[in-house]
């Protein structure tokens, strides 16, 4: 592959789609991994015209499934040089003690144990080649919890915790690893929160703009291509109207 590989997690929507769209546009191959096929397949329509392009179909909470999709690579998709660890998800609302135990495993299961099961499938690629960029998504949530985030704010702490120890660990190797928390983005994020509840959904987003999947793709493009020696590590990107996890100027006059 003449091009760098760039990988993405959760291409198939939001942050992980407009993210796909930009690494094209700076000259990245895509390798792109959802559940979802049919996104995939439109993924690969909405892509600059000549970008070099995979798809990968694959639940992360499942390692041999997550094994067997890489291990299923041509030769030319195999040098994977940007990992962009994105898939996740919230899933319910709730105090501690009316939490859904099935939500707390998707949770657990999606954005830190699928997060782990990529990273030990594409990283040793990379410290054998002494070459990568590992970009993790976390969340304002994994640096500040809020009422009723509880399980979701562990699980993006857990991403922050595992970002810094990663940076540590491949430190010798020369990998970049870089963290990227963003506030409110309005994506699928909160109707799969709320299990479908579009007007629910919707509603988080009242009265303020919120960031787009396009505004953080920008700063994660950004990222990716600063010069060799340069690693913006640790990224909190807030939309104007909120100031915390929990702060939020909405209709202002
Ligand atoms: P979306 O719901 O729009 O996208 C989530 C993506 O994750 C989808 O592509 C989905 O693909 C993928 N995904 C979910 N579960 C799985 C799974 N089990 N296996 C494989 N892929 C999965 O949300 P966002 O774009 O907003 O979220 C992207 C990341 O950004 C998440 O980690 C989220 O926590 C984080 N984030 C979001 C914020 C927001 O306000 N929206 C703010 C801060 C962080 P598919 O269903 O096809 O598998
Ligand atoms: C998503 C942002 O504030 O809904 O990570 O947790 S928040």
């Amino acid at each position: 592959m003449e091009k760098k590989i760039a990988c993405i997690t959760g291409a198939t929507s939001g942050i992980g789609w407009a993210t796909a769209i930009h690494l094209a546009k700076a000259g990245y191959a895509i390798l792109a991994c959802g559940r979802r096929l049919e996104r995939l397949r439109e993924l690969a329509e909405a892509l600059p015209t000549g970008t070099p392009y995979w798809s990968l179909s694959f639940d992360v909470r499942d390692q041999s499934e997550v094994t067997r999709a890489f291990s299923s690579l041509p030769t030319e998709w195999q040098e994977i040089e940007v990992l962009i660890n994105n898939a996740g998800n919230a899933h319910g609302l709730d105090t501690i003690d009316e939490g859904k135990v099935e939500d707390w495993d998707a949770m657990m299961d999606i954005n830190v144990k699928g997060l782990l099961y990529v990273s030990k499938t594409v990283i040793p690629g990379m410290v054998t080649r002494k070459s990568g960029q590992v970009i993790n998504i976390g969340s304002i949530a994994g640096k500040e919890i809020y009422p009723k985030g509880n399980v979701y704010c562990a699980s993006k702490y857990a991403v922050d915790a595992l970002t810094k120890s990663m940076r540590v660990d491949l430190n010798p190797h020369g990998i970049k690893v870089m963290g990227i928390h963003p506030g409110a983005v309005e994506t699928e994020f909160s109707l799969v929160r709320f299990k479908g509840d579009a007007d629910r959904a919707s509603g988080v987003y009242d009265g303020f703009d919120p960031l787009t999947a396009d505004d953080v793709a920008e700063i994660i493009a950004f990222a990716v291509t600063r010069p060799r020696h340069v690693v913006m590590a640790d990224v909190l990107l807030l939309p104007l109207a909120q100031a915390s996890a929990t702060v939020f100027n909405r209709n202002p006059s």
